[in-house]
């Protein structure tokens, strides 16, 4: 390391923006230390080291959603013959809980492992700026340690709020504790129609649980609308329930232990129901206030609370950041390890590659999937004006719903593109099984310059339900149905 500091990278939060950029840096040669630090939540759950995806993110919420999937396989199942006896299928949570826990603490140790191989110093501190150079970490138990880096790497993620109203905090739960609860979640209102709550209602209906979804005024804002719209109506057919322009005001603990929920509707009239569990996903909280940034003159935005940094590097020259706490950047685990990467690069591997947050694709793990890359057909119109855009689109009938029966009102593909010049593709959505699977391959055909005339000279894979995407012929200008012709 540089003589005056004891690192060349000190890195603030062990998640997934922070561990790839402590390891590509340490790879370049660099002296590399990450804290990570989990402030237990408000019921006292707490994690181990690699951030929220491994531990409260994407690795339980997809194994909780397969779990839900599986569930439904059994059932379409005895439509193929498998002889079972449905009356004797049910989740046992306590057993998917551990299930799914052992497989997070496997990761813990393999991370924790790969950090010592690789000479990563890992301390288990929480950080907070005493100058731009200098980062106090403290203990567990209070003690203080000083740390001094050349370059420091801001990777502290976010937590979920809580909504500022009586009995929240004290009986709510939200996805920091869902994942781990000791007890089976029951009778569960979620709150918060992000891609967060929508998943969790999802994954709590399809494990048998009863779920009430509150919405306090659209699903899914800043994705596709006809998309959204299309996801929250299959919920709803399979028995989550939806409750639209609608706010908790009140949470009380009854004597049995059963939460007592008071909520208001859009004309004011309070209406009151009983649930085992209370879910919050209003959103998540950047941890950047925690860090002291007034002491290193590092500027949030005072909105948010996020960094607003340009090419990852904030207003203090050396002070740089990556993942969930940037400022309108997508809030996902590759964006930040891509970042992570890259940025470690251009400091110590003379790199000059930048990270393009643009065409990222994304997938909304609900009970049939929603995967997008792109714009949708909302920006794209505001962005280029109705004339200039395209808008085909399709239902499609998977082959394996046919013989369950299974519903395909909402298999649906659209491609948003131009509609004159070279006819580029600007965004592609997908509602169906795998649509993360299906939608990752398109991702890099945008990234290549996709336009209509190539998709429709793609021959497809058959029978797929990705090959729906090189099928499509429809404009919702012509005004065709464009239901399937069966
Ligand atoms: P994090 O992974 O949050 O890591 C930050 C770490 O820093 C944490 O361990 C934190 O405890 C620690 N820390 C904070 N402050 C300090 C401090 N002062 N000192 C020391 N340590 C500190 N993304 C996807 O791509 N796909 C998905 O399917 C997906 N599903 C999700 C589901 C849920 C329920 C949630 C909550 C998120 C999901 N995400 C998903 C988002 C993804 O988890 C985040 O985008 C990603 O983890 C962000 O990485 P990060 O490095 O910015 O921060
Ligand atoms: P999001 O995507 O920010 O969604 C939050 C949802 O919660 C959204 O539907 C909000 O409705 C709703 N919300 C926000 N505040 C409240 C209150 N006070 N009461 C009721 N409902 C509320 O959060 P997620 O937790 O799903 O995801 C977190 C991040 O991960 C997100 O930013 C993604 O980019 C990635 P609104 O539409 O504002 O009316």
């Amino acid at each position: 390391a540089d003589q005056d500091y004891m690192y060349d990278l000190l890195v603030i939060g062990g998640g997934s923006g922070g561990l790839a950029a402590a390891k590509e840096a340490v790879n370049l040669g660099a002296k590399v230390a990450v804290l990570d630090y989990v402030s237990p939540s408000p019921i006292g759950t707490t994690w181990g080291l690699g951030g929220t995806c491994v531990n409260v993110g994407c690795i339980p919420k997809k194994l909780m959603h397969q779990a839900a999937l599986l569930g439904e396989a059994i059932h379409e199942a005895a439509t193929f013959g498998w002889q079972l006896d449905p009356k004797a299928i049910k989740i046992n949570w306590e057993a998917l809980r551990t299930a799914v826990q052992n497989h997070i603490k496997s990761v813990n140790w393999v991370t924790r492992v790969e950090l010592r191989t690789k000479k990563v110093e890992y301390l288990n501190l929480l950080g907070h700026f005493k100058d731009e150079h200098t980062v106090i970490g403290v203990s567990k138990k209070g003690e203080e340690k000083i740390l001094t880096a050349k370059n420091i790497l801001i990777a502290v993620g976010g937590r979920p709020r809580y909504p500022d109203i009586p009995g929240a905090v004290e009986y709510g739960i939200t996805s920091d504790d869902i994942f781990s609860l000791e007890r089976a979640p029951g009778k569960t209102l979620v709150v918060g129609a992000g891609y967060i709550g929508l998943e969790c209602a999802g994954f709590l209906n399809g494990l048998g649980y009863e779920a009430t979804l509150m919405v306090r005024s659209i699903v899914l804002r800043g994705f596709d609308r006809q998309m959204s719209e299309h996801i929250a109506e299959e919920m709803q057919q399979r028995g989550v329930r939806f409750v639209y322009e609608a706010k908790v005001k009140k949470i009380v603990k009854q004597e049995d232990g059963r939460l007592l929920t008071d909520w208001v509707d859009k004309d004011g009239e309070i209406h009151q129901d009983v649930y085992d569990t209370v879910l919050f996903a209003i959103g998540r909280r950047s941890l950047t206030q925690e860090l002291k940034p007034e002491n290193a003159g590092l500027k949030l935005v005072p909105e948010t609370g996020k960094i607003d940094a340009v090419n990852e590097q904030t207003n203090v020259p050396n002070i740089y950041a990556v993942g969930d706490v940037l400022h309108k950047k997508p809030e996902l685990t590759p964006v930040a390890i891509h970042a992570g990467k890259l940025l470690a690069r251009r400091l110590y591997g003379n790199s000059t590659e930048k990270m393009d947050y643009a065409n990222v694709a994304t997938t909304v793990f609900s009970p049939l999937e929603y995967g997008c890359v792109g714009l949708s057909e909302e920006a794209a119109i505001n962005l280029h004006g109705e004339d200039e855009i395209e808008i085909f689109h399709a239902y499609y009938k998977p082959t394996e719903f046919f013989v369950p029966q299974k519903n395909v009102d909402r298999c649906y593909v659209k491609v948003v593109a131009l509609r004159h010049g070279d006819e580029r593709v600007l965004g592609m959505h997908f509602v169906g099984p795998n649509a993360g699977e299906v939608i990752q391959g398109f991702a890099a055909a945008i990234k290549c310059g996709l336009t209509i005339p190539k998709l429709k000279s793609t021959v497809g894979i058959h029978p797929t339900v990705a090959e729906e995407f090189t099928r499509i012929f429809i404009t919702k200008r012509s005004g065709m149905d464009p239901k399937p012709q069966s």
